[in-house]
């Protein structure tokens, strides 16, 4: 029988669809409609466990799904033993401690003693551990925020993202204790088969961040400024330079980061460049 890896992503909730598109962009097919448990792949051997996003560490690394798509907080929070394969950088947010808006905060010593409800209980015990920090935890399973307001806590550790839930029910962000995104973990016995269908993903994953991560440039230039303006873009290798049909003036076409771009932008203007072209690319590879 063909090898086929099995992968576990969020059923429902702020990890699933970009972590469905992720797939989607691999050029891999498959349809999760009707709330279904499982899938499979038409055009790869992948096969999809669709589960709630505190259980797939520990699906991982019992091997009922091979890799698993989860945010790190819940990874590193639920002790399994797993291997981190890859960031993935998005749903990006980041574990905190919060205390009611009135209070002063003077730093860290204004936790010692006093307790704070989280969902989180592991990362919050060692971080309060490395910091020499003595507090209560009270572990809850949701509506952490509202904790302080009825009496439940002193303070919260909770995610943030944006911030207004906190700012919503009266508190203050005062320390940032881990930050996270969306991971690919995998199982640490995988077959020899396993691990070959998962670099095969991994190929394809990286070609699409590459290619997110940067644009392709095309624009004109006078040739007696083809050095400078060359200096200016960074490129795969050097950039390609075709003449243009009017006398004097070339074409050049490069590959340029989103964030490059914009802070070279200038310079390229005033260094001559004209007619500037910046156009999205699907796949890179490396
Ligand atoms: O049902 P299931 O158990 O699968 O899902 P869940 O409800 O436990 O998780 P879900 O879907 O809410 O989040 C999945 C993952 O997304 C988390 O484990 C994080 O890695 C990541 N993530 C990114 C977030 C947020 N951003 C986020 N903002 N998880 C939760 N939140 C919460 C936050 O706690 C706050 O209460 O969203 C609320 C709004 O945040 P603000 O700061 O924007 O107001
Ligand atoms: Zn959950």
């Amino acid at each position: 029988m063909n090898t086929i890896l099995r992968i576990a992503v969020q059923k429902s909730g702020r990890l699933s669809e970009s972590s469905l598109d992720l797939i989607r962009e691999c050029g891999i097919r498959f349809s999760n409609g009707g709330g279904k448990l499982m899938s499979s792949a038409q055009n790869f051997p992948l096969e999809f466990l669709f589960l709630r996003d505190d259980d797939i560490p520990g699906y991982v690394a019992d091997g009922v799904a091979d890799i698993g798509i989860v945010g790190e907080n819940e990874l590193v929070e639920k002790e399994k033993d797993v291997s981190l394969v890859k960031r993935l950088g998005f749903s990006k947010c980041r574990l905190s401690l919060a205390i009611p808006k009135s209070e002063n905060y003077e730093g860290l010593k204004n936790f010692e003693s006093k307790s704070i409800a989280t969902s989180y209980p592991n990362i919050l015990a060692s971080f309060l551990q490395k910091e020499g920090i003595k507090a209560d935890i009270h572990e809850i399973s949701g509506s952490v925020e509202i904790a302080p307001g009825i009496g439940l806590a002193d303070a919260i550790c909770d995610i943030v993202s944006s911030g207004s839930t906190l700012l919503t029910n009266g508190l203050k962000e005062v320390e940032v204790i881990f930050k996270s995104e969306a991971v690919l973990v995998a199982n640490n016995t995988l077959s020899p088969e396993k691990n070959e269908i998962l670099k095969q993903l991994l190929f394809r994953i990286d070609a699409v961040q590459a290619g997110s991560n940067n644009k392709y440039i095309l624009l004109n230039a006078p040739n007696d400024k083809l050095d400078l303006i060359i200096s200016l873009l960074p490129g795969m290798k050097s950039p390609t330079v075709l003449p243009l049909a009017t006398a004097g003036w070339s074409s050049i076409h490069s590959v340029i980061t989103e964030d490059e771009f914009w802070e070279r932008i200038q310079k390229l203007r005033q260094a001559g460049a004209e007619g500037i072209l910046i156009v999205p690319i699907e796949k890179m590879i490396l």
